[in-house]
């Protein structure tokens, strides 16, 4: 059978590209197994410093496989598939302690775009459009879907997009603050890559920091999230890339990050 996820590493950077073409790269089990063991293989090999996920052809995901899901709802319930199995790509993604950069190529519907909000940048094609899609079957959103646009975009504004499904394009994707960057479709590859370079040359453990600390606020109160700073900074200052970056300061010259 063809696999459904591609690797490819170079240049110290993961691309995974979501590959089910002909199907907007529409979720299948199988698809969603190779996608998890493709995070944790980014996750253990240091020469990964910076991971991009992207979709092949014309779509990043259309979300849950529509056809998959009715042969497999009988097998299983409905919650127990997404606990099974979005619910852990969208904690792999969170948890990874590197830079990860959603490519954004084209449509991200249902749980294809909680995985898009997922990663922790995105830059987006012209041709991207987002759309939560859930209720265009009657269902209710997951893969972390209600918390992303909550964070994102306030209560109102994230009801608006669950409860109509409305497409968003990529420039008001821009103005939402769902997307970070749109950019035209044949300037995509070149300028994730200079992206991915920049990340990949970078503190790696203080870019996983970061990351650490930005998951962890969101559920502390201000004096618990000073403090969980000031916890994850004393392991930051233990790393070899904030040693050569100060020498690298009072020396006048440009640091060369290790990524450790
Ligand atoms: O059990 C659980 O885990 C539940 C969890 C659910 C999580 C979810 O993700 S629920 C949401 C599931 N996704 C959708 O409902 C989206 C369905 N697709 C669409 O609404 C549209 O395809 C798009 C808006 C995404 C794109 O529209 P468009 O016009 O650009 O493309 P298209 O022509 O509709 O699709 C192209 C092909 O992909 C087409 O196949 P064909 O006719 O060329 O043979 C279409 O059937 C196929 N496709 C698109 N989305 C899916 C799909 N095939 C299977 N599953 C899909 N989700």
């Amino acid at each position: 059978m063809p696999k459904t996820i591609l690797t490819e590493i170079t240049d110290n950077i993961a691309t995974i590209t979501l590959h089910r073409p002909d199907r907007l790269n529409a979720f299948t089990v199988t698809m969603t197994r190779e996608l998890l063991a493709a995070l944790k293989q980014c996750a253990s090999d240091d020469a990964v410093r910076c991971v991009v996920l992207t979709g092949a052809g014309r779509g990043f995901s259309a979300g849950q496989d529509l056809t998959e899901f009715l042969t497999a709802e009988a097998s299983l319930t409905v919650g127990d598939h997404v606990r099974q199995g979005y619910n852990r790509v969208i904690l792999a993604l969170r948890a990874l302690e590197k830079p990860v950069i959603g490519k954004i190529n084209g449509v991200a519907a249902g749980a294809g775009l909680g995985i898009a909000l997922a990663t922790d940048l995105r830059v987006a094609s012209e041709r991207a459009s987002l759309t939560t899609a859930f209720i265009g079957i009657g269902l209710a959103p997951d893969s972390g879907v209600s918390w992303f646009l909550q964070q994102l975009v306030g209560p109102a504004k994230a009801f608006e997009l669950m409860a109509t499904g409305q497409k968003v394009g990529a420039e008001e994707a821009l103005r939402l603050g769902l997307v970070n960057q749109v950019v035209p479709a044949a300037d995509l590859n070149p300028t994730v890559h200079a992206l991915a370079r920049q990340f990949a040359l970078g503190p790696t453990k203080g870019i996983g920091l970061t990351k650490r600390v930005l998951n962890k606020a969101a559920s502390l109160s201000l004096a618990d999230a000073l403090e969980y700073e000031a916890q994850v900074q004393d392991i930051a200052a233990q790393t070899a890339d904030h040693k050569e970056s100060v020498a690298a300061f009072l020396q006048k010259r440009k640091p060369a990050f290790q990524g450790k």
